[in-house]
């Protein structure tokens, strides 16, 4: 068997119920655990569509997914959830307090473990600030904090949990270049067992990625590395010189 983690898709094709076209169609790829695997293409492309048939939000219309070698269909929604965290485009906190809303996957971790996420999230600082701390208080759909406090605070949730696979859906854009680029750095050594897998829009996100598939209407039309993919695919260098 792949170890666990490792995401394979295996000839993928989804459409929405009801819709007439595939949003994604003959999706192949591997995500392997110790990678990171980026995803980048244009607005509509289907990036968020084929990161939410991991977790299950959807069922694949065609192929089959496998989470380190198990069909996602008899892995069951526990170990689903058990073993991977996925980061939401729009990132929701849920009404509680900072703590609950870490727990939410890591129900026995040790508050300094908690820390830690929020430390590595660059989420510590506004945190500490904070009256209570871990025990202040979120409204429902977070909107007492930031969206880019939000955006961290779900980085730090999905850290917390200590998962096989990472899930991030264009996590790092609403950041600042600069904490962006301090998160990522942080990110490297608590995720470097597990398969991580980014949607980006700004291709400085992915440049060191060890995959970079480029999505183009629900296609995968090129493949490679940052280097690969700039002799290649002229999809791609539209992408980095927009
Ligand atoms: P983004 O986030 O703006 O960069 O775009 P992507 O690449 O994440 O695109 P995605 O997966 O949200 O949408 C792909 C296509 O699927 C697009 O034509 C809109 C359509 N679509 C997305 N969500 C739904 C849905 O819930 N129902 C239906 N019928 N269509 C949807
Ligand atoms: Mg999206």
């Amino acid at each position: 068997l792949p170890e666990p983690g490792t995401v394979e898709f295996k000839d993928v094709t989804f459409g929405y119920p009801g819709a007439e076209a595939p949003v994604l169609s003959n999706i192949s790829f591997t995500a392997k655990p110790g990678q990171t695997t980026a995803i980048i293409g244009s607005t509509g492309a289907g990036k968020t569509t084929l990161l939410n048939l991991i977790p299950r939000l959807y069922d694949a219309t065609e192929g089959e997914i496998l989470i380190g070698g198990v069909p996602l269909k008899e892995l069951g929604r526990e170990a689903i959830s058990q073993n991977i965290s996925a980061v939401p485009q729009r990132p929701y906190l849920f009404s509680g307090t900072i703590e609950s809303n870490l727990r939410f996957g890591a129900q026995d971790a040790e508050e300094e473990e908690l820390w830690e996420a929020l430390r590595i999230a660059q989420a510590d600082g506004f945190v500490s600030e904070r009256e209570g701390q871990l025990e202040s208080k979120i409204s429902q759909g977070g909107t007492n904090v930031s969206g880019g406090q939000r955006q961290r605070l779900c980085i730090a949730r999905a850290l917390a949990a200590k998962p096989k696979t990472y899930l991030f859906d264009d996590s790092f854009s609403a950041l600042d270049v600069s904490t962006d680029a301090k998160l990522r750095a942080a990110l490297v050594e608590p995720t470097k067992d597990a398969a991580v897998i980014i949607v980006a829009q700004r291709v400085s996100t992915i440049t060191d990625a060890d995959q970079i598939l480029v999505l183009d209407h629900g296609e995968i039309v090129a493949r490679g590395t940052h280097e690969e993919l700039l002799e290649s695919s002229e999809t791609y260098q539209e992408i980095v010189t927009s």
